[in-house]
């Protein structure tokens, strides 16, 4: 132990702590500044950055015995609080710099460190900062964090005002439509918002830290379990296997197509006959410190018998390969696709074809905060499981049957979250949470490392394809062939369901008559297969977007025209033969041209022997819903007070449910006049909300949104006199008229058939990306230098959130079109393992433009925006590559050394 005399945020602080501790842990955990935030806990994120004697230090990799005695520490707590905000913190709030806000104390403090040494930084000078002390945002894509850092040291230096920041309610009091700041900012920018690690350390005392037991081989036999010499480690309370487990032991994928060929009960919460994959659960050790916990971990002996790893779809399909599930094929489910004619006679009597294969991987999700959860029994005797879900009643029934409760004796929470992009849609720790706290009857919590974030959640399933594509002399569109093979990973839960999304969107955005195609799932034991921003968009759209431009090429057409040409428009249908609910995709093709034609002669002038530049294009659509008649269930309640409460579970990612929530019922309630800040949110709790369903799928502005429509109709039906104003809730209550009403809505939609044809959204988003990049022919790395991006995501709720959802989306985009990836599970077990995008990977220049069609189905007319822009940027950067070097990537990511192989070939 050493002793140390602190001066923290201007006061004394004396700390007594092990020499080794990392100074984030102590400025946690002992002096309760929950703003310091750990991410990767490895120097990588920025998320625990302070000030330390004047210099910006990342606390996490700092041990407590180089703190010295009488050190001058600064973090966000002590930079400004709620009632007293920092410029910096009114900035960022201001560009709406805080989605999940989770790596935002990190950034305030480094910009603090910044503006301190440098009050009238460049927007490059910004730029070089975050980089150089890695500060990672994965939801941002940084423009606005930089706008923020400009506006900040302007009213530092008072070239601003305050006031000149803050966001004014206009005359008319609607806020939709505007960039009214998000509900959460405020706490966002103090550090003040408690995520599931900071909840973690404010559980009651007698809270056990749970640590797991894990696989390190992919696929095996479990021979025996030995726990004896771990038991007796100290302060392990129990370690629990799979034989502590009451239920089925198993999470159910609630297997939704009928035609799949296993029975969805695959996936173990612990592990009991066999591991599956790599990071699989064998036990979980209940101890009294993490450190006990993770030690006695250590100690428990697993003899297993190596089986046959298969780590790709086509291992697992080889003739000898055996059943990972046994009894369950490897193959585990089709899906066909057939629309129009039979594809064969088109493409004989058609005058161009073109055809090739395509692979996009295993994109991991990677937000700063790795997963962490826990779970307590209530006096109800009820358990009660706090995570990062975005499903909870979704996740509730998955888990409940495996655990062996009565879904009525569960309550699931969501904790706020620092990130998902999907990988929540799928339960992670829920279980493993909730098996710990019945077989202890003790409060439980569980932080999962990075590393563990990496290597034991669900990643993007890479879809390996073939696709042919027929056109005419005018490069008229006329028959499409499709072949795609689904990687899930070895636990199928929605895995047909991903498969599904081959037919609907390999050739989405063109009318295209005639399609036969088939695609396939299948089990391996890599990483399995989860939700992620775009599902099955990415990978879909990719192979078409750069098949389109090379058959634009192959018969002499511009690749823009070419997509001007078959663009739906009235009388196209989609692949799935639904006709679009708005044909804004030529107006997009017409608003993007002059930035195009712009655009290449500006690479033409910049290219060199050097650096050639290019730029290409893609085009990108996808539904907002879940398929068919989609539902969502939210309550709406006059308050005493004359406020209203909108309870609902809108799931909140990061992407701001906060103030789509708000957004939308103060539109719905303006007849009543109420100021934002007389709407209430209770959000996320099965206790109290209703079932709107999870938040995937781009669904919630639309589907959630239309309940809380249906909800506050409901409430102002209710509360409207016969000379059309308003009751009091008084008036109400002695008229005996519920002050509470359910609103519900499902989407007036079908799901696809045996050949992939329905109606299966009510509402879709369009868009169309264009990349300007440049490759540097020596090392073949490649830079994008500016994106642009027409969308359409029909008329907008709140365009901070907007804006931010298509920043981020676009550097994700990026980051899977150059670098991202998790095939090799040691190598791409970090953040810059992974090709994690960091600032300078992003450009500054991004320009972003609406065309807001009105929705029929959406709320006020608003169609989804979340996913929209990990649809298919990354085919503009492909396309891009090859417009400035003539090398096609084929297979992402396009790492240098690929595209140098390339050049070279
Ligand atoms: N919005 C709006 N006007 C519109 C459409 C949407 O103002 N016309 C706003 C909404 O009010 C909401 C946001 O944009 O604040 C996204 O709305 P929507 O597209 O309906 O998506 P969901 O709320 O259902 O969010 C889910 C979606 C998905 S599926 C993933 S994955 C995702 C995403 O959003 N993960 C994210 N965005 C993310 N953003 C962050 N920061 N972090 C994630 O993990
Ligand atoms: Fe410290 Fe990531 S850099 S938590
Ligand atoms: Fe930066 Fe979410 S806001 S990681």
């Amino acid at each position: 132990m050493i002793k140390l005399n602190l001066m923290v945020n201007g006061a004394p602080k004396q700390v007594i702590c092990e020499s080794d501790e990392s100074l984030a842990n102590v400025l946690r955990e002992n002096l309760g500044l929950t703003s310091v935030k750990v991410g990767c806990g490895t120097g990588q994120c920025g998320s625990c950055s302070i000030i330390v004697d004047g210099k910006l230090i990342r606390s996490c990799s700092m041990k407590m015995s180089r703190v010295a005695d009488g050190a001058v520490i600064t973090t966000t707590e002590g930079i400004g609080t709620p009632d007293q905000l920092h410029p910096i913190q009114v900035a960022w709030i201001a560009h709406g710099g805080a989605q999940c806000g989770f790596c935002t104390p990190g950034f305030i403090v480094s910009t603090k460190a910044l503006i301190d040494s440098n009050p009238n930084p460049t927007r490059e000078d910004v730029r070089d900062w975050f980089q150089k002390y890695r500060n990672a945002c994965r939801c941002t894509g940084y423009k606005q964090l930089v706008d923020a850092v400009l506006d900040a040291a302007a009213v530092m230096r008072g070239d601003k005002s305050i006031d000149d920041l803050s966001f004014k309610i206009p005359e008319d009091g609607r806020i939709w439509g505007t960039n009214y700041p998000r509900p959460t900012g405020v706490a966002k920018v103090t550090g003040t918002l408690d995520y599931g690690a900071d909840l973690g350390i404010k559980m009651p005392q007698g809270t056990l830290k749970l640590a797991l037991v894990q696989a390190e081989v992919s696929h095996a036999k479990i021979l025996s379990i030995d726990t004896a010499e771990a038991e007796k480690m100290p302060g392990v309370e129990k370690i629990v296997t799979y034989k502590d487990i009451k239920g089925k032991n198993r999470i159910t994928g609630l297997i939704t197509f009928p035609t799949n060929k296993g029975d969805g009960w695959d996936r173990p919460i612990l592990c009991d006959e066999k591991v599956f994959q790599y990071g699989d659960a064998i036990a979980i050790v209940c101890a009294d410190t993490d450190k006990n916990a993770q030690a006695a971990a250590a100690k428990v002996k697993v003899e297993m018998e190596r089986l046959p790893e298969y780590m790709s779809a086509p291992a697992a399909m080889a003739d000898d390969a055996i059943e990972i599930h046994p009894g369950t094929p490897n193959v585990y489910f089709e899906q066909r696709i057939a629309k129009g004619e039979e594809t064969g006679p088109v493409f004989d009597s058609a005058a161009h074809v073109i055809e090739d294969d395509f692979y996009v991987g295993r994109q991991p999700h990677m937000p700063i905060e790795p997963d962490v959860g826990f779970a307590y029994l209530d006096d109800e005797g009820k358990l009660c499981i706090h995570s990062k879900s975005i499903g909870l009643h979704l996740h509730l029934y998955m888990i409940a049957p495996g655990l062996g409760v009565d879904p009525e004796n569960i309550v699931m929470v969501q904790n706020p979250a620092g990130g998902t992009f999907g990988y929540k849609f799928s339960p992670t720790m829920e279980a493993l949470v909730g098996a710990a706290c019945l077989a202890t009857g003790k409060p439980v919590f569980l932080n999962y490392t990075w590393k563990q974030q990496q290597q034991y959640t669900g990643k993007r399933s890479p879809f390996f394809m073939n696709v042919r594509m027929a056109c005419d002399n005018d490069g008229k569109m006329l028959g499409m062939e499709t072949d795609w093979t689904v990687d899930h990973g070895p636990y199928s839960e929605f895995g047909d369901l991903l498969t599904l999304r081959g037919a609907q969107f390999i050739g989405a955005g063109y009318d295209i008559a005639n399609i036969r195609g088939m695609g396939r799932t299948v089990a391996t034991n890599h990483a399995w297969g989860s939700a992620f921003r775009g599902y099955g968009s990415p990978q879909s759209e990719f192979a078409s977007e750069v098949l389109v431009d090379m058959l634009a090429e192959k018969i002499g057409m511009d690749p823009l025209e070419f997509r001007y040409k078959n663009a739906y428009r009235k009388g196209s249908t989609t692949p799935t033969g639904q006709d679009p609910e708005v044909y804004s995709l030529p107006a997009i093709l017409d608003a993007v041209r002059p930035k195009y034609e712009e655009a290449k002669k500006k690479a033409a002038a910049g290219s060199t022997a050097e650096i050639k530049r290019g730029v290409g294009i893609s085009l990108g659509v996808y539904g907002c819903g879940l398929d068919g008649p989609d539902t969502a269930e939210i309550d709406v309640e006059l308050n005493e007070d004359g406020t209203v409460t909108v309870y609902a579970t809108w799931h909140d990612h990061g992407q701001g449910a906060d103030i789509g929530t708000l957004g939308t019922a103060h539109e719905a309630l303006r007849p009543l006049g109420l100021a934002p800040e007389q709407i209430r949110l209770v959000l996320n709790d099965t206790r109290t909300c209703p079932n709107a369903g999870p938040a995937g799928g781009s669904r919630s502005q639309v589907v959630v949104g239309r309940a809380i429509k249906a909800g506050c109709e409901l409430l102002l039906g209710g509360m409207r006199k016969a000379d059309g104003s308003f009751r009091s809730y008084k008036e109400m209550v002695d008229e005996n008229i519920a002050v509470r009403y359910n609103g519900k809505w499902t989407a007036p939609a079908t799901e696809c058939d045996e050949n992939g044809q329905g109606s299966p959204f009510a509402s879709y988003m369009y868009g169309v990306f264009l990349a300007e990049v440049a490759v540097e022919m020596a090392t073949g790395k490649t830079t994008v230098e500016k994106m642009t991006c027409v969308a359409d995501v029909g008329k907008i709720n709140n365009k901070l959130a907007v804006d931010g959802q298509m920043y981020g989306g676009l550097a994700q985009a990026i980051g899977l079109a150059l670098t991202e990836d998790y095939e090799d599970i040691q190598k791409h077990s970090t953040m810059k393992g992974a090709g994690f995008p960091y600032i300078k990977q992003i450009p500054d220049d991004i320009v972003l433009e609406y065309i807001e069609s009105d929705r029929p189905e959406g709320p006020f007319g608003a169609s989804g925006v979340g996913e929209l822009p990990l649809t298919c940027p990354h085919a503009a950067v492909i396309n891009g590559i090859y417009n400035a070097c003539g090398v096609r990537i084929k297979k992402l990511p396009a790492l240098p050394e690929k595209v140098l192989a390339e050049l070279k070939g």
